[in-house]
């Protein structure tokens, strides 16, 4: 059951695409205030467990932490962040009762879950202006499936998508890629996609190419004959240069964010000054949607959207007052202290006072930048996602954002940003990912072997042990990391084995992801959703149900040779060993000690089910399903989902097979 409660006039931010119906009196549970903003108060039972808030640090578990939506640009998640790049206002309180809550709302808004007082949660917001959209009623992957109904459906990727794909800041000319692709190719190991980096670009301009590339077209023909989709990057701020053309369009048709005063809004990012285009106003949303062509007419099928926060390195207003006060602390003796200088530039990056100084036009009416924060990098790949539809409705494109909030689900999907090459960051990957599917974002993943900082060969092999499973399975890095792909470490056969696992299992991955996205149900799934009455099943948060066969328990601790795993229930363990056989043992319910060594991939089938597994293969492409061999237990069926991958024939019958072990 779902009803919505609305309080003042809010913003409608179009996360919802069904009607639900006004509730009527006071909330079932906790209570509101809309005094001083908006705050809401509920006592929580000592065993709820609190899910959702998606892209966000920490545990699976909210509990005892407090945690920001304010879409942030920070390249370090550490423990004590409360915001990342997304804002998903979706909690599930699970325990007694099940209840799910949706706070539309666009500005900032904190969730205080045990933080402030143990017991309690609170939920606030500075303006009292949105809709709480209550849905309860049945179990806690009831209620997620009853939320994302009303989201509407996820985004569907091609199927090349779900292959590896190679990144690195640095990229540069067509050598560059050709090396990539060669490092992988020659060395057997799997790929289906290169990404391109800002530095593609002519002066990181969107839609314009460098003096490197001749003839692109013929360079993307040819990657992709190889096999190899070309996955461009397109940065939120247009640079601003006289005679280039989507500088000219923007500010002649009025398309950019404006001031007050209503000259174009000046924010410094990686091409110098820029300005915005306004994703909220609808015009402005279709022409910038419609410059993704320049690329889609050379053969590009995919892209990533990034710095859509949107990410300010400084505006003119933060330079101008930075000048100010460094003339002072040059000239004026002891009147800035050092410290207040650097804080002062320090400062100047993504700076809540600049989110105050631009405007959108949405329908006519002005809008302040920091009342719809939250919703930058959604209308962005909005923009993206509807000129799609009208470059070729039937055809998909990749698609995945930084920012985003819940709504931005049905245009694309996410990656986790900027984390770090550490142990820590492996297990955020994975306890990420149940909540991302809880607020509808399927297709995701995290940058493989880390983004900043320097890798090790270990900590790669692991995190691609992980991303074997994630729809999105990435290696990307930072511009000054050590080198970080696949072929640039010792004994190469190991990750084309590991990578080549992920290969053997696109047959069922695909499959679930699809069935997942068409029945709007989650891919990943803590425990808890599946044994929601075992207590120690409910408390587990490295380990993840994987669609509706398979549970994954990945390694995620240094020099470990593998690890301590809880099954719920009897399973059959089967690991992919590095000479390309597959080891078998049923298991009974309870804790095992599993070895699974750094060149390995273990996984656990549950009792009654099995999978679909085929012969590994160097690309998407060549999967051949002919191969495809079942595992699990005797007698069990499964049906599979398969399709071209590039068209948008879901609900075809014949996409389904039912196998049988
Ligand atoms: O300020 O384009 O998260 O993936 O490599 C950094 C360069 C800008 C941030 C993205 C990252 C990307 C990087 N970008």
């Amino acid at each position: 059951m779902i009803y919505k409660y609305l309080y003042g006039n809010p913003f409608d931010t179009e996360a919802v695409t069904s009607e639900v119906p006004l509730a009527e009196g006071a909330l079932p549970f906790g209570s509101v205030d809309t005094e001083d903003g908006f705050c809401f108060t509920f006592i929580m039972e000592e065993n709820d467990i609190v899910y959702g808030l998606g892209e966000s640090n920490r545990g699976i578990n909210k509990r005892g932490y407090c945690y920001v939506s304010d879409c942030s640009d920070d390249p370090n998640h550490t423990e004590d962040k409360r915001s990342l790049y997304a804002a998903h206002n979706f909690i599930l309180i699970s325990g007694n009762r099940n209840f799910g809550l949706f706070f539309d709302y666009p500005s900032v808004i904190t969730f205080d879950i045990g933080y402030t007082r143990m017991d309690t949660l609170q939920v606030t917001c500075g303006s009292a202006d949105l809709n709480l959209y209550v849905i309860e009623g049945g179990s806690a992957p009831d209620i997620v499936k009853q939320f994302r109904r009303i989201i509407g459906r996820s985004y569907i990727p091609p199927k090349f998508a779900f292959g590896f794909g190679q990144s690195r800041w640095g990229y540069k000319t067509e050598k560059d890629f050709l090396d990539v692709a060669e490092g992988y190719r020659c060395r057997h190991i799997p790929l289906d996609m290169i990404y391109m980096d800002i530095d593609y670009m002519d002066s990181y301009k969107d839609f314009t190419l460098n003096e490197d590339f001749n003839d692109f077209p013929e360079f993307v023909r040819k990657m992709k004959e190889n096999h190899i989709q070309m996955i461009p990057i397109i940065d939120a701020g247009v640079k601003i240069e006289k005679g280039y053309d989507v500088y000219e369009e923007g500010v002649k048709n009025r398309y950019f964010c404006q001031r007050e005063d209503g000259s174009d809004f000046v924010a410094a990012v990686w091409p110098g000054d820029t300005h915005f285009p306004d994703m909220l106003n609808e015009d402005a949303r279709k022409w910038f949607g419609d410059k993704y062509r320049f690329l889609t007419d050379q053969g590009i099928e995919g892209f990533w959207n990034d710095m859509n926060e949107p990410a300010i390195f400084y505006s003119s207003e933060g330079l101008e007052e930075a000048k100010e006060l460094a003339r002072r602390f040059a000239e004026e003796e002891n009147t800035v202290h050092v410290w207040e200088m650097g804080g002062k530039l320090q400062s100047l990056a993504n700076s809540h006072e600049d989110y105050r100084r631009f405007y959108h036009n949405v329908n006519g009416e002005r809008i302040r930048h920091d009342r719809v924060h939250n919703l930058f990098g959604y209308y962005m790949t909005r923009a993206a996602g509807e000129a799609f539809e009208r470059i070729d409705p039937n055809r998909r494109f990749l698609m995945f954002s930084r920012s985003s909030y819940i709504g931005m689900h049905r245009y694309g999907g996410i990656w986790t940003g900027d984390n770090k090459s550490w142990w820590s960051h492996l297990l955020l990957n994975l306890k990420m990912m149940p909540s991302l599917n809880m607020c509808g974002f399927l297709y995701t993943g995290a940058d493989l072997g880390g983004f900043g900082a320097d890798t090790t060969r270990d900590l790669l092999l692991r995190f691609l042990a992980l991303g074997v499973f994630t729809p999105l399975m990435r290696n990307h890095s930072a511009l000054g990391t050590r080198q970080q792909e696949c072929y640039q470490f010792e004994n190469t056969e190991d990750f084309r084995h590991v990578i080549g696992v992920r290969y053997r299992l696109i047959p069922y991955l695909y499959s679930e992801y699809m069935k997942a996205a068409l029945n709007d149900d989650m891919y990943f799934r803590p425990l808890a959703f599946v044994y929601p009455d075992d207590r120690t099943a409910r408390r587990i948060e490295d380990q993840l149900m994987l669609g509706n066969e398979i549970m994954i328990a990945p390694v995620y601790e240094q020099n470990a040779d593998g690890r301590f795993v809880y099954l719920p229930e009897e399973m059959k363990l089967i690991k992919f060993l590095p000479d390309g056989t597959i080891f078998e043992e049923i298991l009974a319910k309870g804790i095992h000690r599993i070895d699974v060594a750094l060149n390995e991939i273990a996984l656990f089938i549950r009792s009654g089910k099995c999978i679909p597994v085929a012969d590994a293969a160097e690309c998407v492409d060549s999967i051949d399903y002919g191969t495809i061999r079942m595992y699990g237990y005797e007698g069990a069926e499964y049906t599979l989902y398969n399709d071209d991958g590039i068209h948008k024939d879901y609900d075809n019958k014949e996409n389904y097979t039912v196998l049988r072990k």
